[in-house]
């Protein structure tokens, strides 16, 4: 399969502040090794204790505003900055690194492209979740994450029906779909993961302006954002503003938030 590196860093320098309050997603992700090429305890032997076989999650909260900007040729992608990330798997969550790692971790961004990444050589469409997270941690220096569904010519990949944050997705689908964990001193060693589970939320979707709480003037957001077709419309999850958020509002608001 030809690879294509989507510009991931590229996106990250054009992410804006938010012009209002941020929109809280989480995604969840289960995985399980599938390769470990650690061959040394340059890793500090937390990797390399990692067999095959072990089950882990990679929970990941994003900003949830669309950052969109304009790719090479046609493609359409946008990237949402990612706020917090913990990752547990076997014994790296026994090492005294587990869990939500220091806001300081230098994170980057989670990215999705839908259907409009051509490869203009190959005429194929991709549909990819992609995500840098960089980690300023001994044990682990660099990670990756790719979900991604090449098309065949002429046809589009159906792993995500949007480029708003998926709520799940299909990753029967995908023809790649891998966490990799690098070793901080020497990138030649790393843990493959794989994903087989992906569940994503939406924190307070009532809470359409953002605002942090509940109240009548989010009707109003809401009655904005159904008229601009923003993503803060869709209260039900399915990907698309529709009237039928109205009365999925009206649920989510009566739920209340946290
Ligand atoms: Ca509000
Ligand atoms: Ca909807």
């Amino acid at each position: 399969m030809r690879f294509i590196r989507l510009p991931i860093f590229t996106a990250m320098t054009l992410l804006a502040s938010p012009a209002q309050a941020q929109r809280i997603f989480t995604l969840d992700f289960q995985v399980v090794v599938t390769a470990n090429e650690v061959i040394t305890n340059n890793v500090g032997g937390v990797l390399s204790t990692l067999p095959v076989g072990t089950l882990g999650e990679l929970h990941i909260v994003i900003n949830g505003d669309r950052a969109s900007y304009p790719g090479w040729n046609t493609e359409t992608i946008v990237a949402h900055d990612i706020l917090e990330v913990s990752f547990s798997a076997g014994s790296i969550n026994a090492s005294g690194q587990p869990g939500i790692y220091p806001s300081g971790s230098p994170f980057l961004a989670l990215q999705l492209a839908n259907n409009d990444v051509i490869d203009t050589i190959n005429l194929i469409r991709i549909d990819a979740i992609e995500a840098v997270l960089a980690l300023s941690h001994p044990e682990i220096a660099f990670t990756s994450m790719v979900i991604r569904q090449d098309s065949q010519p002429g046809q589009l990949p159906t792993l995500l029906s949007s480029l708003f944050p998926p709520a799940s997705a299909n990753l029967q689908l995908a023809t790649t779909r891998k966490l990799v964990i690098d070793s901080a001193i020497n990138s030649n060693y790393s843990v493959t993961f794989t994903f087989y589970g992906m569940q994503g939320v939406q924190e307070c979707p009532g809470d359409v302006n953002g605002d942090g709480a509940l109240s009548p003037a989010d009707f109003s957001a809401w009655i904005a954002a159904f008229n601009a077709n923003l993503p803060a419309c869709d209260q039900n999850a399915d990907n698309v503003c529709s009237p039928a958020d109205f009365s999925a509002w009206i649920g989510n608001y009566n739920a209340g938030c946290g």
